[in-house]
C-alpha cells in the first residue's frame, strides 16, 4: 500500500499511525495538494489528501472511507472501533468532532496561509474560531483518563492527539493549552507512542507546499 500526503496534515496522519497501529507496511509518497496539484487530481477528483494506494492500483481517498476500510480488514483485537452499541456510537460521535474539529482549524489555516491580508473576511476567522473553542471544550469536559472511552485506545483517542498537535504546530497562541489540560495530556501520551512516532508531525513537510505561519 502508498499513502500519499504530507505528515503535517491531520487527516494523513490519522490514517499513517493507523496503519502503523494495524501492523500494515506500507510506503508513503510525499505529494502537496498546492504543489503538486495535477498529481492528486490524478489519483482523487477532489484533489484532497490523504489517497491510499492499494497494491492492485485502486485509490481511496478521505480519511473516513480510508479508516473503515482499514478497520475492516484488522484482526478484532486490533480493532479501533468497537463492534457492539452504545460504545461504537459514542466513539464514532467522539471521533466526528475531533475530525470536524482538525476541518475547522484547517479552514482557519487556509484564511491566513493560502488568502492575501486583502482577501482574509474577518467574520469568517472569527466563526471557525468559536466552532475550533467549541469542539475543544465539548472534547475536554468528556475527561479522558487515559482513554476517551472505558480502558481501550480508540480512534477517538488517535484523531484528538492528532487534532491537538496540529493546534499547537499551526495555530500556535489561538488558545492556551492550560484551557484544555486533558486534552494536552491525551496529545502528550499517545506522541510518545511508537505508533505516532512513526508518523511524527513534519515542519519540513509543512514549509516545503508553502505555509505560512501567521496570525497563529
Ligand atoms: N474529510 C477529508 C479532509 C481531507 C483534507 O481536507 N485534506 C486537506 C489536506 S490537510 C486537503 O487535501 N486539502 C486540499 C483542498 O481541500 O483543496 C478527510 O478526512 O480525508
Amino acid at each position: 500500500m502508498v499513502l500519499i500526503g504530507q505528515y503535517d496534515s491531520p487527516f494523513v496522519r490519522r490514517v499513517a499511525v493507523a496503519l502503523n497501529h494495524y501492523g500494515e507496511p506500507f510506503e508513503r509518497r510525499v505529494l502537496s495538494v498546492f504543489r503538486d496539484f495535477d498529481a492528486v487530481l490524478a489519483l482523487n477528483p477532489l484533489g484532497k489528501v490523504p489517497i491510499l494506494t492499494l497494491d492492485d492500483g485502486e485509490s481511496l481517498f478521505d480519511s473516513r472511507f480510508i479508516l473503515e476500510y482499514l478497520d475492516g480488514l484488522a484482526a478484532p483485537e486490533k480493532r479501533l472501533v468497537p463492534a457492539a452499541e452504545p460504545a461504537r456510537r459514542e466513539v464514532l460521535r467522539m471521533e466526528a468532532v475531533a475530525v470536524g474539529l482538525c476541518e475547522k482549524l484547517y479552514e482557519r489555516g487556509y484564511e491566513f496561509a493560502r488568502r492575501s491580508a486583502d482577501k482574509q473576511d474577518p467574520s469568517v476567522v472569527a466563526r471557525t474560531e468559536r466552532q475550533i473553542r467549541s469542539a475543544l471544550d465539548w472534547l475536554e469536559a468528556l475527561s479522558a483518563s487515559p482513554w476517551f472511552c472505558g480502558s481501550g485506545f480508540t480512534r477517538a483517542d488517535l484523531t484528538a492527539a492528532i487534532a491537538i498537535t496540529y493546534l499547537r504546530e499551526k495555530h500556535a497562541g489561538l488558545i492556551l493549552p492550560s484551557e484544555h489540560p486533558t486534552l494536552q495530556a491525551l496529545c502528550d501520551r499517545c506522541e510518545a507512542m511508537e505508533h505516532f512516532r512513526g508518523a511524527a508531525y513534519s515542519a519540513t513537510e509543512a514549509a516545503q507546499s508553502g505555509w505560512r505561519a501567521s496570525a497563529a
